[in-house]
């Protein structure tokens, strides 16, 4: 008979919770806990053989007792027992491709096997284990990091329907008419953002505490921003640097070589150090119509872009009276409420909204 265990040493159980599977060729019985307490000790390797008589684990109870948990003679007699099933139930069985020993004891009377059993209850292979551990991936190791910092922050979240229409008319003149063939639409949400911060330069800013002084501000004079961005290894968060001092043009070609770096997965550690604001653009995936984004500590503010779509204005036109048609798209931003009031937020969103819509804005910015 072969042992599958289910817990390790240090878990609490309660009483009835599963502590192993023993598998003979004929049936599978479940070892249940008698007791609550502490897993201390466990015996025999998972996936081994198991004999009569042989401890599985021992727990330290609620009432501080130490207690061995066996494999009884009970146990065994139910492993070798017969399955109990009604003929329909063997056939349904038999049509599903899987092996009633799997399914006992059943949930019906003496363990007979139900049709419901059959249905509800996974099976679980002679080799498998319930569960496999795989080690996270370097990305998935920061991005455990920088959750965890984004969870001390308590966020408020503001979002702005914006008219993309004239940056879709403007984007369409500049992949014909320059050499920028690819040219999205992120640099000119970027650049927005960077006219934008300007004027609200709280939101470019982080909380520090400063030895003898306190719970202080930072105002970060550069605009680096942080485009969260999807790549073959996960989730990375590569920077444009000072953009403030860039054209829309310049934006554009470095954001075209992170994403190649990306790609690559050769981004260097400067490309993802000191962001200081940023943007998601969840809208080049999904289709959805909403996404609150996360702040990432020790920035205060985040935006994220949702899919353009298109969408009735109920704004009648003034010249023939009709509706029309436009190109919308839902801006989501998510700030640290200890530093940002949501004011401070809707004015910088309401700021921003206009800078997109005028997108001749952002090309006579040409710093
Ligand atoms: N709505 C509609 N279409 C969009 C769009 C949006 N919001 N954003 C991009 N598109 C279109 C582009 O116009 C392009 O289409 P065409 O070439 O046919 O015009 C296409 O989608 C692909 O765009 P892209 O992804 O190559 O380029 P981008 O500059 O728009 O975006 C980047 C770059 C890095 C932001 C994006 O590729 C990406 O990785 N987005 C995912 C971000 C993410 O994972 N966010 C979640 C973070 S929290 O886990």
């Amino acid at each position: 008979m072969t042992l599958y265990r289910f817990v390790k040493e240090g878990d609490q159980i309660s009483e009835f919770d599963k502590i192993a599977n023993v598998q003979s060729d004929k049936a599978t019985v479940e070892i249940t806990s008698p007791y609550n307490g502490e897993i201390v000790k466990l015996y025999g390797q998972s996936g081994t053989m198991i004999q009569v008589g042989k401890p599985l684990v021992d727990i330290m109870t609620t009432s501080h007792q130490q207690s061995k948990i066996k494999f009884t003679d009970k146990d065994e007699h139910k492993t070798t027992k017969d399955t109990l099933a009604t003929p329909a139930v063997r056939g349904l069985a038999k049509d599903m491709g899987v092996k009633l020993d799997s399914f006992v004891p059943g949930s019906g009377s003496d363990g007979r096997i139900m049709k419901h059993d059959l249905n509800t209850q996974k099976q679980t292979s002679d080799t498998e284990e319930p569960f496999k551990l795989v080690e996270m991936t370097a990305f998935q190791k920061s991005m455990v990091k920088s959750m965890e910092l984004s969870m001390n922050i308590p966020h408020f979240s503001y979002s702005e329907k914006v008219i993309m229409d004239p940056a879709i008319q403007l984007r369409k003149v500049l992949q014909t008419e320059t050499s920028m063939t690819k040219f999205s639409f992120m640099p000119f949400w970027i650049k927005a953002t960077s006219i934008a911060l300007k004027d609200f330069p709280i939101l470019n800013a982080s909380i520090v505490e400063q030895d003898g002084q306190g719970t202080m501000i930072k105002y970060h004079n550069d605009h680096n921003i942080a485009i969260a961005m999807d790549t073959p290894q996960g989730l990375a968060v590569p920077i444009i640097h000072k953009v403030q001092c860039k054209s829309i043009f310049e934006i554009a070609s470095e954001l075209d070589i992170l994403m190649e770096k990306g790609k690559n997965n050769t981004l260097s550690k400067q490309d993802i150090c000191n962001g200081t604001f940023s943007l998601s653009n969840i809208g080049s995936i999904g289709t959805g119509i909403g996404a609150i984004p996360v702040v990432l500590s020790p920035q205060v503010c985040i935006g994220a872009l949702c899919r353009i779509q298109q969408e009735l204005d109920l704004n009648r036109n003034e010249s023939d009276n009709q509706y029309k048609i436009v190109s919308a798209m839902t801006v989501h931003w998510s700030a640290d409420h200890r530093l940002i009031d949501g004011a401070t937020l809707a004015r910088f969103s309401g700021k921003w909204k206009i800078l997109v819509e005028n997108p001749l804005l952002l090309l006579a910015d040409m710093k």
